[in-house]
């Protein structure tokens, strides 16, 4: 082997090494990963906030994706549809007042992976610039339920109660010589 031939082989090895490197997947190319918040995991703020965004490592897919504002007294702060641009998803909420906050998110990755978590942070905001409060939520469902509807379950019973009391009549008089 001369030695321009030799080179020449070890420059074709060195570059197809170099393709095959380049063409091998990160390991977490695929997977969304939650970087950053606003406001920021554990953060007091201290102005009038109407839009809580999640920065994640990958872009994900509106489709699926979910972000639940809970504020002081279990209210619903999330308003309005929430956006997806690349990695960056946008939700707007109530004008957020003085309290403790949870951001309950879900997103699915591009690969199809769902992928979920929760942060929180507390707003403290001076008294003159306190926001109205949202609707407060709605009561649970068997409180709602309206008292009269109740009141129809007697009438199958009372029914019921009626037949027997009939059919032990009869059977009385039968007996009866
Ligand atoms: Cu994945």
């Amino acid at each position: 082997m001369t030695r321009g031939r030799f080179l020449c082989r070890a420059i074709v090895a060195a570059v197809a090494a170099g393709v095959a490197m380049l063409g091998a997947p990160a390991p977490a190319a695929a997977h969304s990963i939650l970087l950053g918040t606003t406001p920021a995991e554990g953060s007091v703020v201290t102005t009038v906030t109407t839009e809580v965004t999640l920065t994640f490592s990958e872009p994900v897919r509106a489709q699926f994706t979910t972000v639940a504002v809970t504020g002081p007294g279990g209210r619903a702060y999330a308003t309005g549809d929430l956006s997806v641009r690349d990695a960056v998803v946008r939700q707007p909420v109530h004008p957020m007042g003085s309290g403790d906050y949870e951001v309950a998110w879900r997103v699915v990755s591009l690969d199809g992976h769902p992928v979920s978590g929760t942060f929180s942070f507390t707003v403290q905001l001076p008294a003159e610039q306190e926001p109205a409060a949202p609707p407060a939520p709605p009561p649970a469902a068997d409180d709602a339920e309206p008292g009269g509807w109740r009141l129809w379950w007697w009438v199958p019973i009372g029914v019921v109660l009626a037949g027997v009391a009939l059919l032990l009549v009869r059977v009385g008089r039968r007996r009866a010589p």
